[in-house]
């Protein structure tokens, strides 16, 4: 049996376990929630998520698994996306919450607000303007690191990689200019390069999933 996961098109994060199964080969059962029709509040898909967010894996044991990252990790574990040693894999986990903290926090909502709901741009202006300075924080830490190392752990592309462009590579939808980050467009390139990759459009196309997210009995971890 396949584990399930439950994703909304578009978005970065749902997108990292999307690449990783597809890239080690793993089959998932994807089961599409819309987000912007407020789907991830109903009664229907809380009693699989408490916490009311996607992406969202229930396994093929029946557990329940939140929070992006950790998802892709638990996909990426036993495969060739996983670290070969421990500092390798610690250096991953460092990628992984600096992008949670730095780049995810501030990329997603200027591009939700732009980008997907670009109505809302006027309102929160100050907002977008606060999220992408510290965006611009973000992505100029992830410059200088990128500028003497290929990839961001380990020397090898890895689960870090795809978590780190989850949202690195959307950030020109929230308005931010990329140009003076050469040696993290020099990183997509090569992310985007790799075997078995494909875009957030096509991993989360709305035909991935059936528009009902029928809701398997999930514990939640
Ligand atoms: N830290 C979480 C963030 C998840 C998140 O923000 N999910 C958004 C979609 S990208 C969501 O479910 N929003 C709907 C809601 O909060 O109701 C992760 O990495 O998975």
């Amino acid at each position: 049996m396949a584990h399930t996961l439950y994703y909304t098109p578009g978005s970065g994060n749902s997108f990292k376990p999307a690449l990783v199964a597809r890239q080690t080969g793993r089959p998932l059962r994807m089961r599409r929630v819309d987000v912007l029709a407020g789907e991830t509040r109903g009664a229907a898909f809380l009693a699989v998520n408490p916490c009311g967010q996607v992406p969202y894996l229930v396994t093929d044991g029946g557990v329940g698994l939140g929070e992006s990252n950790a998802i892709a990790w638990f996909l990426a574990e036993g495969s060739q996306l996983m670290p070969a040693t421990a500092l390798a894999r610690a250096q991953a986990v460092q990628w992984m919450i600096f992008e949670q903290t730095a780049l995810e926090p501030n990329i997603s909502p200027a591009r939700f607000f732009t980008h997907i709901l670009p109505g809302e741009r006027d309102r929160r202006a100050a907002d977008i303007a606060r999220w992408r300075e510290a965006g611009h924080a973000g992505l100029a830490h992830l410059e200088r690191h990128l500028g003497s190392h290929p990839f961001v752990a380990g020397g090898a592309y890895s689960v870090a990689d795809i978590a780190v462009y989850g949202y690195t590579h959307l950030a020109g939808e929230g308005g931010f200019d990329l140009q003076a980050y050469p040696a993290v467009r020099g990183w997509m390139q090569r992310v985007a390069a790799h075997q078995g990759y494909a875009d957030v459009g096509t991993l989360l196309a709305p035909s991935a999933g059936t528009a009902e997210a029928p809701a398997p009995a999930a514990e939640p971890a």
